[in-house]
């Protein structure tokens, strides 16, 4: 039988580098997100396996669960989900945050997270058998100067992990979490609200992380045998050795 992967946040960066790292093993995915012509984008390129699209906003709970509930049967046998959708929004002291940055990650990246999961669990527990994989963030472990809520929301994922693998451990579903560092991708841009050159300038100085290199290490954790959980990783350019690049503020 065909193992089937989900990926949410499949249109850009990680998300899209996992879909097609996981293809390649041999995954049929369903490829999530919000940009649908992405998404058919995705559809074409990727040629060695069959890619169903769901495009539909995480923070939108009915929108969640219709997707998941419109999935064709043959889809519905979900082995992995990786839980990647999400974003910063905004860098700036706490006391002159933006509400609607603030909404937003604790929306996308907190609920959205659990939206879902909520929506995926089902299908594994009808099974037994299922691979959740969270994507958080080195700043789910370290805060770092105006993360304030970006890095709440990752600790928020590693919370949330660390509580789902206990609550999964006797249903035969597996939890890991994986903690990069950074990573070039369309992520500062969101953060900077489009400035494209502020975003770049994360990433200049230093070799920074590949959306590939993500990739390779989550196709890595899930074709472990039945027994293996590799229950969290993190991952960091070598020019990383905590939340700031060679000890300078972002
Ligand atoms: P990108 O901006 O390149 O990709 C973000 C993805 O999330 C897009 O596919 C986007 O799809 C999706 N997304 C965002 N908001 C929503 C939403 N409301 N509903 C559905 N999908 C949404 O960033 P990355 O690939 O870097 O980020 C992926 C994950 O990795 C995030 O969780 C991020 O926090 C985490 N991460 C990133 C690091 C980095 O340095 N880049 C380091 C550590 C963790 P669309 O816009 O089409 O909806
Ligand atoms: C993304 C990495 O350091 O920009 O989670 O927050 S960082």
């Amino acid at each position: 039988m065909a193992r089937i992967a989900l990926v949410t946040g499949a249109t850009s960066g990680i998300g899209r580098a996992t879909a097609f790292a996981l293809a390649k093993a041999g995954y049929h995915i369903v490829a999530t997100g919000r940009r649908a012509e992405r998404l058919q984008d995705l559809q074409q390129q990727i040629t060695e396996v069959p890619v169903h699209t769901l495009a539909f906003d995480v923070r939108d709970r009915e929108a969640v669960a219709d997707a998941i509930n419109s999935l064709p049967d043959d889809w519905k046998g979900i082995d992995v989900l990786v839980n990647n959708a999400g974003n910063a929004h905004g860098l700036a002291p706490v006391q002159s945050g933006n509400l609607n940055d603030w909404d937003a990650m604790l929306d996308i990246n907190v609920k959205g997270l659990l939206y879902v999961t909520h929506a995926v669990l089902p299908l594994m527990l009808a099974r037994k058998h299922g691979h959740i994989i969270n994507i958080g963030s080195i700043a789910g472990k370290e805060v770092y100067a105006n993360g304030n809520v970006y890095c709440a929301s990752k600790f928020a994922v590693d919370a949330l992990s660390r509580g789902m693998r206990i609550d999964l451990v006797q249903e035969g579903i597996k939890v890991s979490e994986v903690n990069p560092g950074l990573v070039e991708t369309e992520f500062s841009e969101v953060r900077f609200k489009g400035d494209k050159e502020r975003a770049a300038g994360v990433y200049q100085g230093y070799e920074p992380l590949r959306a590939e290199d993500i990739a390779d290490l989550i196709t890595f954790m899930v074709t472990r045998p039945a027994h293996v959980n590799i229950a969290e990783v993190m991952i960091l350019p070598t020019a990383q050795a905590s939340s700031t690049v060679l000890n300078k503020q972002l």
